[in-house]
């Protein structure tokens, strides 16, 4: 891509750096307070870290995703105005620690994330649940489909990838509304990763097998959490279905003033986030991709994932951070 293509995006290049600066801080504010057993106090901080650092930025910003509707949250609910307001009009989806619990319990994978996009790019999920799958790079479009069952898309996976079935791994979140999924993938013969939390996580790890061991990402979790890996795909490569969990009326009233007709809709990786998308995800504990926050004597440091979808960049920025003060330490 040549000079000129970027500048003309609506999204400034150095925009990139600056949102991984909005992660690296909420990350250690959170790590901060890893395995202390709070998960309030741990998210809180990591709020108000990430809160703090969005209203540093010359962006137009409107939480799209966020901590929750304006009645619930006090702090990046959906429909919060933050930045300076002297830059792009941005739509902001956002999960300051994506993973609370297994952050207070100092388990793998819990992040600080966040994606930025040109106004109108990302969708406006309310916050239900929705059914997920997910798989990385390389495959052919459709290889798996949402509403098929396991068994067909587990077949189709390992045919696509050239493996016998036994050698694909789901990610599938421990729950117990998953029993009937994790006995079918079993039955299918496939190997499962159950985790504690963090499917954001869960969805990023199918787009490096070898490095996470993990192909496949499977079932029901949250639709904030889903537009986020969503537009983590967009920019890194790979294939998310997603449909929405509206079983009552009032779910659908509110997916309704949100703009969501069709409450059966099967929403796709385009229909979720397009355009131009910048994602940048810190580690607050370790995990497969992202190290987490480490303390040391005289510096602390971070490991950030930042990625645009316009220059398909994908970026690891290892950051050494020697002024305590300036990460409100
Ligand atoms: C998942 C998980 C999140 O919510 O989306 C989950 O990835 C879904 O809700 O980290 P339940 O916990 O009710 O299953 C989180 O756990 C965040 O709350």
């Amino acid at each position: 891509m040549n000079e000129t293509t970027i500048s003309a995006d609506p999204l400034d290049r150095v925009l990139s750096i600056e949102i991984a600066r909005v992660t690296e801080r909420a990350a250690v504010a959170a790590a901060n307070l890893r395995g202390r057993g709070d998960e309030k106090a741990a998210d809180q901080a990591a709020v108000d870290a990430m809160r703090s650092e969005l209203n540093c930025l010359d962006i137009d910003g409107r939480i799209v995703i966020g901590e929750g509707e304006r009645d619930e949250a006090p702090m990046l609910f959906i429909g919060e105005e933050v930045g300076t307001r002297r830059g792009p009009q941005v739509d902001i989806a956002l999960d300051p620690l994506e993973g609370t619990t297994v952050c207070a319990k100092n388990l793998p994978n819990s992040l600080s994330v966040i994606a930025v996009a040109a106004r109108g790019s990302l969708l406006n999920a309310p916050d239900v649940y929705m059914e997920k799958i997910a798989i990385g790079p390389g495959y052919p479009e459709g290889t798996v489909q949402l509403g098929l069952p396991a068994e067909v898309n587990l077949m189709a996976l390992a045919k696509a990838k050239g493996v016998p079935v036994g050698e694909i791994t789901a990610c599938i979140l421990d729950r117990p509304r998953h029993a009937q999924l994790i006995e079918e993938v079993r039955a299918a013969g496939a190997a499962i990763r159950l985790i504690g939390d963090g499917d954001v996580a869960g969805v990023i790890h199918t787009t490096d097998p070898e490095e996470t061991g993990i192909d496949i990402y499977m079932g029901v979790g949250g639709a904030p959490e889903g537009v986020l890996a969503a537009a983590a795909l967009l920019c890194i490569g790979g294939q998310i279905q997603g449909r929405l969990h509206l079983n009552t009326n009032e779910k659908r009233a509110r997916a309704e003033k949100m703009g969501i007709s069709d409450p059966y809709r099967i929403y796709t990786l385009g229909d979720m986030a397009s355009g131009d998308v910048i994602f940048s995800a810190t580690g607050v504990t370790d995990g497969n991709l992202l190290d987490g926050v480490r303390f040391y004597r005289d510096r602390v440091e971070t490991h950030t994932l930042v990625m645009r979808s316009v220059s398909r960049t994908v970026r690891e920025i290892r950051a050494r951070h020697y002024d305590r003060a300036k990460l409100g330490l």
